[in-house]
């Protein structure tokens, strides 16, 4: 029996029909159980050394798809489903999406699951099994609304195991359950993603939108992604959820370490630890408490534990850099606190510098810096974010550490952000190149010499016109916004934060809205898309989101500009909605405020996809500029020095660029003109034009002419149909650098040293 036709035996077993004879629902559950019964099949990997990936997010997307690709049965698959009537497409749509991250850093860890097992590397994830997740976002009177986002079903069910481990906390022991969800590399082997929960988190407790009882640890441990850390009780359920998360992981190191029968003095022989951003840091004093546990010194274990360590730093955003009140420690997890203070203790024989110290003269723990102690690397995630790591922000230590400082630019897997999202490319691609590149990245450079070859530029383009015309359907049937598929789609996807400057965004367009009100007619249609998800208690941030919704409503109710302009902005932006919308996407917009944005990675699924960049050099920009030089890309704004140089003046003002430049001073009044006011919700307007003018701590009015003008020379190269279909050939053909291939390549050869 061929795949195709085990799949319609599997449907008889289950549902004693045909194929023909099956609901879109029974063609899903049938692959569900043939996809979960090969990953069981499927030989795991295995090693004298492992690596763990802890991490606080997994945004791993829709799981089917992408192990079909992986597991080799995806055309099998396609077959059968068109036997029984359907699209693949149509039969993913009933897959939930499981919404276990928050944006880049979570989706990340994921792309770097599947390439650690398609590199056949020992290594599994370990997090947290959120039930609801992040929430799901709804556009109400122009307005975000939070609501729970249920993913787990009975099948999800199935990944329990009989692995449980007691976690004390200060007050109450519990005991937890750990889920499996299997990672399949793009080589027909297996890695895994444990994910922890409690068994007695109740989703009832759940009262209006995401509101819950925060101080009913037990019953909301795993409830939600880290919720709110607007509030104290919040912050502490978020220590509560790290230790929990940590102190599972360590148990589980040290129960494998005994299952393979090595001894625990050869921890760093056999495990690495991967502690992505500062959530998961405690594992550190959480394994020495353990080994400690088991007979072995003190000294001892802290030199085992520094040498499983490593640590990746994803912001420079101080307020993101975790530093936690002491007393929060002493009240969920007083274990770790004599550990941490000898930790600190350690820490200031290694340097008088107060600035290094773990613990700090008010009590608060530097988590970061326990990381930077107690591993054996530090990595940033972009050239210019480690430099800044280097020389800014982590600069003392630096001084104090200098081997163990890192650069790992970040990556994406080609099997979710190209064969899984864009078979039209990928096919077209196979074609003219050969189908290498799926195994080696840099055969993508291959495509570069077809760049003049007119009927390779019309393919493109004519593949580009199917993705745009598939989204505008979308748009059209969830949202029910008709979106000209003749225009240019210009899109910014990406947490909705003041750094990223989607506020700058939205400027742009009111200036465009203002001239075409003039006359002033562009040469072709543009449709501006965004998505984003604000923070519940990032009030600036919803503020902006109901700026660009009452600006796509303005502009769409307005015949004189709605030919020309439109905006919208897709609900509850998600990694099945970001596979929607790349291949879709002619400008990429990336445009955060240079020396912000650590890397970003959409930026490199937009140029995989054919979209050409328009961006700040800032994080990954700048390595996508040097590969794909000037005449592919469209930069702009100040470089990364003069704005560091501006907050250390401290001598930016937004007033005064409002006040002496015309332009600006209109599109800023244009927030609260009374045509926005009668549509949007007056104080929300009122609050976003106010900050910029007082405040724009991301300096989107420093970078706003710059900006209006790149764009503008960005649309107008668009117009040279021949010439773009160039500049999007030269970016596939450069991508293969952004790999995570490449990227899991350079951590196991610099950091984890697996087989
Ligand atoms: C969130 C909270 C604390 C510390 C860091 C974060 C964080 C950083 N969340 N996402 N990031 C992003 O990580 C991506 C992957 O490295 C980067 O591409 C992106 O620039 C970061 O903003």
């Amino acid at each position: 029996m061929n795949t195709e036709q085990q799949m319609t035996a599997k449907a008889e077993a289950l549902f004693h029909k045909g194929p023909a004879a099956l609901t879109k629902e029974e063609v899903y559950a049938t692959l569900l159980a043939f996809t979960k019964e090969a990953l069981a099949d499927a030989p795991k990997i295995t090693g004298d050394k492992k690596l763990y990936y802890i991490s606080a997010e997994f945004l791993i997307g829709k799981l089917l798809s992408n192990n079909l690709i992986n597991l080799g049965i995806y055309n099998d698959a396609k077959a059968f489903v068109e036997q029984a009537g359907y699209t693949l497409p149509e039969i993913e749509e009933i897959e939930a999406e499981p919404s276990l991250g928050n944006g880049g850093l979570g989706r990340l860890a994921a792309c770097f699951l599947d390439s650690i097992a398609t590199l056949d590397l020992p290594g599994d994830g370990v997090g947290l099994n959120y039930h609801l997740g992040l929430f799901r976002q709804q556009f109400e009177n122009h307005r975000q609304v939070e609501y729970p986002n249920p993913w787990i079903s009975s099948e999800t069910w199935e990944n329990r195991t009989d692995v449980h481990f007691e976690v004390s906390f200060k007050d109450f022991t519990v005991t937890s359950s750990m889920y499996t969800i299997d990672v399949a590399g793009y080589n027909q082997k297996v890695n895994a993603l444990n994910l922890f929960d409690l068994d007695s988190v109740d989703d009832s407790i759940v009262t209006d939108s995401i509101n819950f009882d925060k101080e009913e640890i037990k019953k909301n441990l795993t409830l939600f992604l880290y919720p709110d850390d607007g509030d104290e009780a919040g912050r502490r359920l978020r220590v509560y959820q790290q230790y929990f998360m940590v102190s599972n992981a360590a148990q589980l190191i040290l129960k494998e370490m005994d299952d393979k029968g090595y001894p625990i003095e050869e921890l760093s022989q056999h495990v690495v630890v991967q502690i992505n951003d500062t959530h998961p840091s405690m594992v550190i004093p959480e394994l020495i408490r353990l080994l400690t546990a088991r007979g072995m010194s003190f000294k001892a274990a802290v030199k085992q534990v520094e040498n499983t360590c490593a640590y990746t730093n994803h912001t420079i955003l101080a307020e993101a850099l975790e530093k936690w009140p002491s007393q929060y420690l002493e009240d969920i997890c007083p274990q770790l606190m004599p550990i941490i203070k000898q930790l600190d203790e350690i820490a200031r024989t290694r340097s008088s510098n107060p600035a290094t110290a773990i613990i700090d003269q008010d009590g608060r723990v530097h988590m970061a810096h326990m990381d930077i102690h107690f591993s054996q690397s530090t990595n940033g995630v972009a050239a210019i974010h480690t430099d800044i790591l280097k020389n800014e922000e982590l600069h003392d230590f630096y001084e104090l550490y200098p081997e163990r400082f890192n650069n790992k630019t970040n990556g994406v897997t080609f099997r979710r952000w190209l064969i899984a999202c864009n078979p039209q490319l990928t096919a077209f691609l196979d074609r003219k190149i050969g189908d290498g590149w799926k195994q080696n990245a840099d055969l993508l450079e291959e495509f570069e010499s077809l760049k003049n070859d007119a009927g390779v530029q019309a393919q493109l383009q004519a593949i580009k016109q199917e993705k745009k015309n598939e989204l505008s359907t979308y748009i059209y049937n969830h949202q029910n916004i008709v979106v000209n598929p003749d225009s240019i789609y210009d899109i910014q996807i990406k947490r909705l934060h003041e750094y990223k400057r989607q506020q700058m965004n939205a400027l742009y367009i009111i200036d465009k809205y203002l001239r075409i009100k003039n006359g002033e007619i562009p040469a072709r249609p543009i449709t501006c898309i965004f998505g984003a998800k604000a923070a519940p208690a990032y009030l600036l941030a919803k503020d902006i989101i109901s700026l660009i919704l009452t600006l796509g409503d303005l502009i769409r109710n307005d015949p004189e500009v709605s030919p020309y302009l439109n905006v919208v902005m897709v609900e509850n932006y998600n990694v099945t909605l970001a596979e929607k919308l790349i291949p879709a996407a002619d400008v990429s917009e990336q445009i955060s405020l240079a020396s912000k944005e650590a890397s970003g990675t959409s930026n490199m699924k937009f140029m995989l996809n054919g979209a050409v960049t328009l961006g700040t050099d800032d994080g990954a920009n700048v390595e996508i500029h040097e590969l794909v030089g000037d005449d592919n890309i469209f930069i702009f704004g100040v470089d990364s020095d003069t704005v560091i140089n501006h907050y250390k003046n401290a001598d930016y003002s937004s007033r005064q660029i409002y006040e002496s430049d015309p332009v600006v001073k209109r599109t800023v009044d244009f927030i609260t003109d009374p045509a926005m006011m009668a549509i949007g919700d007056p104080e929300a307007l009122t609050r976003v034009k106010n900050d910029m003018i007082n405040k724009d701590w991301f300096m989107a009015l420093l970078d706003l002419h710059a900006y209006i003008d790149e764009k503008d020379k960005c649309f107008a190269a668009y117009e040279d149909r021949q010439a773009w279909a160039e500049k999007m050939i030269v970016n596939i053909s450069k991508a293969g650098y952004f790999s995570s291939d490449r990227t899991i390549a350079q951590y196991n050869q610099d950091i984890w040293h697996l087989k």
